[in-house]
């Protein structure tokens, strides 16, 4: 996710040429994998290897719940600005996209 959503990123900060095809294909990555990491947070999924993954995720699974839904409701939404070919509407769904990700990092991902 981090490696698609970041050209997307790079596009909307200027630091690489605004290519809107492109911006629609990273976000169409985005978007499918956002769906899919989940399962690795279940229960009992919180012992076995090491991970940077925090015990409140599983402590506090309703709250990790929502960010996460957040975040899908949020790449969603980046996938719609994507598709529309413009870059004001990708900057506009970017930052809200950037901090639900940030969010569940920021309480649930060690450093
Ligand atoms: C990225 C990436 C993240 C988010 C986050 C947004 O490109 O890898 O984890 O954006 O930094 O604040």
């Amino acid at each position: 996710m981090g490696q698609h959503f970041g050209r997307i990123g790079a596009m909307v900060n200027g630091k690489i040429p605004f290519d809107a095809k492109a911006a629609q294909q990273n976000a169409d990555v985005v978007a499918s994998v956002a769906g899919l990491p989940w399962a690795g947070f279940g229960p009992g999924t919180e012992k076995g290897a090491p991970t940077k993954a925090k015990p409140g995720i599983w402590t506090e699974h309703a709250k990790f719940t929502e960010k996460w839904e957040k975040l899908q409701t949020e790449v969603a939404k980046l996938d719609a600005a994507a598709k529309t070919g413009n870059l004001d509407n990708l900057k506009a769904a970017f930052g809200p996209t950037a901090n639900a990700c940030k969010s569940c990092h920021d309480d649930y991902r060690a450093r």
